[in-house]
């Protein structure tokens, strides 16, 4: 027996109803250091999901929306110290340092364990230990993941409940002794006898935070943070930073990327992902509604793809996720209305502002606010358009939490447990010069090198480096490799040498939606018209594409692309030349800035990849 909302419950399940002597134990010892109140295993029900959301009504943390404009929907403000992922903060705790890199922050585990050892005693105190069984991955697929996450967050406890599959069904493939990989969190905020939350989300200050991985024993230890990738530990650090451990240990790729089906006019179908760095817009495209008849676009996943060679030897992905969790500012009917649909019922939503009738509104909602609102911070927020310094009602990185089944545009085989078949892999940044529209690699090698070299052009707003220097993000992996990045490299060409001929392999693509022309403007109108190069992409993978051979790749003719109304035939020379001197430069970049960082652990493929650029660049003739 023990208490939730208030009451005693008989029906929800409690240790005693848990198979799996280990995970018992597990759980056991976890309470005997954190000391709960009382413990809950989430079991996935419709109920139990209800009954949480009413007790955060209850507890002041969340509001409930309209439910004639929202239903089931509620609006949760997180700390204003607690808004983002903490990369400073986070940690690949390997037993050797260079096994984590020289990209990642680094402790010794035994040090780390001590130190969140500490941090955990007594940090429940007050609090409920939520048990969660959680699959990454459709329930009981071969490709899929199974995860256990103990938290005091009922706020994670509901998010985790959308962005993954939770309960009673997990804990049935789990049997009596399945594997899982162990995923400790706590927001770090321990109660007094009688003290409540009193309506503020709970959380540990900074330098108490701590996203540790450890990749060796594959466990997960987070503190102090509630907020998104900190605390929903399914996603970057299971999905992404454990899962890569898994993908090189076990020969296939866990990777940052959205998962896209595109079907031509004759109903073929062909899937395609795609990793770009952040603010790219990578939901909008695995989202889009294309602008060319005929041609459709379906989704199977906005950020995370997990790919595995089949027995023909091709890469199925599947998306270990069963929601999106997506930044709202920005979105709107016209940026990304298949999102919007998604977060129209039973979402979460996150920092966004509150209008006056329990609705949501943010910035790049595509209208202007209607009233009064309340802005995340709590307070009253009244729109200023002449005020340029006016502080965003929504926090910049305020979020949905939507069902990925709600999506209009959810493809329906988004959960085959066998995954698709990938055709095409894209990487792309925000590059307003030099890197064209599109162009696809030579062989798979060459691919690898244009995944290692992703990034985008840093802009005025960003003080701590100067305006135009690119900030590389290699596969957009950075913030998410388990691993030494240099042998992350190594293993997307192991990937590829492995598999029975480079024929059954995705064909890779670099894609710049970004180039602006002399005055600054975008030449490329993006969006929905991204279809008319996803077209080029499908014939590539066809054979039937108009192709030129480049000294950069694969390029599109200059006719080779249908044209959007607005872009003219210098427009189009333009996003398709060959900027010589700019890719020069390029070099000059990765070969002083970016390749050294990686020492010894740079594949040699990748470098000598890059003398070849460079002579194949220096002898063309245009
Ligand atoms: O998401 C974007 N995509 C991919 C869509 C499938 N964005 C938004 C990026 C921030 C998250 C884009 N922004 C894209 C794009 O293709 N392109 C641009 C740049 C751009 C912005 C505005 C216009 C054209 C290009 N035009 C007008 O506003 C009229
Ligand atoms: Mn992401």
């Amino acid at each position: 027996m023990f208490r939730v909302n208030g009451k005693d419950k008989e029906n929800s399940m409690t240790l005693n109803d848990l198979k799996h002597p280990k995970l018992v134990q597990w759980v056991n010892e976890f309470a005997a250091l954190t000391t709960p109140d009382n413990i809950v295993v989430a079991d996935g029900s419709k109920e139990q999901y209800d009954e949480l959301i009413d007790l955060q009504v209850k507890e002041g943390l969340c509001v409930r929306l309209n439910p004639e404009k929202k239903p089931n929907c509620v609006l949760f403000d997180s700390d204003p110290s607690d808004v983002a992922r903490v990369e400073k903060r986070t940690f690949i705790a390997s037993e050797k340092q260079e096994d984590a890199g020289p990209t990642n922050n680094w402790i010794d585990p035994k040090e780390l364990k001590a130190t969140l050892t500490d941090l955990y005693r007594g940090c429940m105190k007050g609090r409920t230990l939520y048990v969660i069984p959680f699959s990454m991955g459709p329930v009981g697929s071969p490709m899929s993941k199974i995860g256990v996450e103990l938290t005091d967050s009922a706020y994670v406890v509901c998010n985790m409940m959308i962005m993954t599959r939770v309960g009673v069904k997990v804990l049935d493939v789990l049997g009596t002794d399945g594997y899982f990989v162990p995923c400790l969190h706590s927001v770090g905020k321990p109660l007094a006898e009688g003290e409540t939350d009193g309506g503020k989300w709970p959380c540990a200050p900074m330098e108490h935070k701590y996203i540790s991985q450890f990749p060796e024993t594959r466990e997960i230890w987070s503190y102090g943070s509630g907020y998104g990738g900190n605390a929903l530990l399914g996603k970057k650090c299971f999905a992404l930073r454990i899962a890569s451990v898994l993908a090189r240990d076990e020969g296939w790729l866990a990777e940052h990327m959205l998962i896209l089906k595109v079907t031509n006019p004759e109903g073929r179908s062909k899937y395609v992902t795609g990793a770009f760095p952040s603010a790219c817009g990578k939901t909008n495209l695995a989202m889009l509604i294309p602008t060319i008849p005929g041609w459709e676009v379906h989704t199977i996943g906005d950020d995370i793809a997990w790919m595995k060679p089949g027995k023909d030897g091709r890469l199925y992905a599947i998306n270990p996720e069963a929601g999106f969790f997506g930044v709202a500012p920005g979105t709107s009917s016209k940026s990304n209305h298949n999102a919007l649909m998604a977060a129209s019922k039973n979402t979460i939503f996150t920092n966004v502002a509150l209008t006056e009738d329990k609705d949501v509104w943010w910035e790049g909602i595509g209208y202007d606010a209607p009233g009064k609102l309340i802005d995340w911070n709590g307070n009253e927020w009244v729109q200023d358009k002449g005020n340029k310094e006016q502080k965003p009602a929504a926090h910049p990185n305020s979020r949905f939490t939507a069902p990925a089944s709600q999506c209009p545009c959810i493809a329906p085989e988004w959960e085959d447990p066998a995954g698709v078949p990938i055709s095409a892999i894209l990487f792309g940044g925000r590059r307003p010069s030099t890197i064209p529209l599109v162009h696809m690699s030579r062989n798979w090698n060459h691919g690898v090198f244009l995944g290692s070299i992703v990034g985008s052009e840093v802009t005025a707003a960003t003080l701590d480096v100067k305006a135009g220097t690119i900030r590389r993000d290699p596969f957009a992996m950075l913030p998410f490799c388990g691993y030494n990045m240099g042998d992350y490299f190594q293993h997307w060409i192991d990937v590829g040498k492995a598999a029975p001929s480079q024929d059954v392999l995705p064909k890779i693509f670099y894609v710049n939606w970004f180039r602006k022309d002399a005055e600054g403007h975008f030449i490329w109108p993006g969006y929905g018209d991204n279809s008319r190069v996803l077209k080029w992409i499908f014939e590539c993978c066809d054979g039937t594409a108009k192709t030129v051979d480049t000294p950069i790749g694969i390029m599109p003719t200059i006719d080779a692309i249908d044209r959007p109304e607005g872009v003219s035939d210098a427009d189009m020379a333009e996003l398709l030349k060959v900027d010589v001197a700019g890719w020069l430069r390029e070099v000059e970049d990765i070969r002083t800035n970016h390749y050294p960082k990686f020492g010894k652990h740079l594949p040699k493929e990748l470098a000598d990849m890059l003398d070849t650029l460079e002579a194949s660049l220096k002898a063309y003739k245009g």
